[in-house]
């Protein structure tokens, strides 16, 4: 029957693509989007587009700039704060820039040029290590504006299952197997 086949199908994509994302899940962060790596208007534009984030080891980030207008350079956490380029851990500086995520942890950019992390050019994020999504990093969330019509956010995955891919995978995996098997 042609509707049962295409539902099906349907099925089966779905799974599919599910099994991708849960695997093969490393995003692309850009930098405050359209925005793009530049001397921003407000103190708290790339603290804002971060947390609206959710970094993870793999992730990469893509810095949007013009070679020598700006960089990308990454300091600690104490040479954040008062814009200290003097010993920088890594420095990107052609633009724009792809940096790779590559260890948790916090992690700090700082434009090195001119006075632009004085004035904004900084950004910091927490990167949590690869598999561990449901542990969300400290501090991001924040409480519902009084008033909202919107719905407390759903609780996350119980703390210390191996990973989500597992118990969603296997039973979806099933359920396209014993489709197959059926039509
Ligand atoms: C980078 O920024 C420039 C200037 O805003 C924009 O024209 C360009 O499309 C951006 N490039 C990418 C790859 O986002
Ligand atoms: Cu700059």
């Amino acid at each position: 029957m042609a509707a049962s086949k295409l539902v099906f199908v349907l099925v089966v994509m779905v799974v599919a693509s599910f099994q991708f994302q849960s695997t093969v899940a490393q995003t692309r962060h850009v930098v405050a989007d359209a925005f793009g790596w530049n001397i921003p208007s407000a103190a708290d534009t790339y603290t804002t587009w971060a947390s609206g984030q959710t970094f993870t080891v793999g992730d990469s980030l893509f810095f949007n700039f013009t070679t020598r207008f700006h960089d990308v350079t990454e300091v600690s956490q104490a040479a954040y704060g008062p814009c200290t380029i003097a010993s920088p851990i890594n420095s990107v500086t052609t633009g724009p820039a792809t940096v790779n995520l590559r260890t948790p942890g916090n992690h700090y950019y700082i434009c090195s040029v001119g006075a632009h992390c004085r004035s904004g050019q900084k950004l910091t994020i927490n990167v949590a290590a690869a598999g561990t999504a449901g542990t969300p990093p400290p501090s991001t969330s924040s409480p519902a504006p009084a008033g909202s019509m919107m719905p407390p956010p759903s609780p996350p995955p119980p703390a210390g299952n191996a990973s989500p891919s597992f118990t969603a995978v296997v039973p979806a995996t099933f359920l396209a197997a014993a489709l197959a098997f059926f039509y």
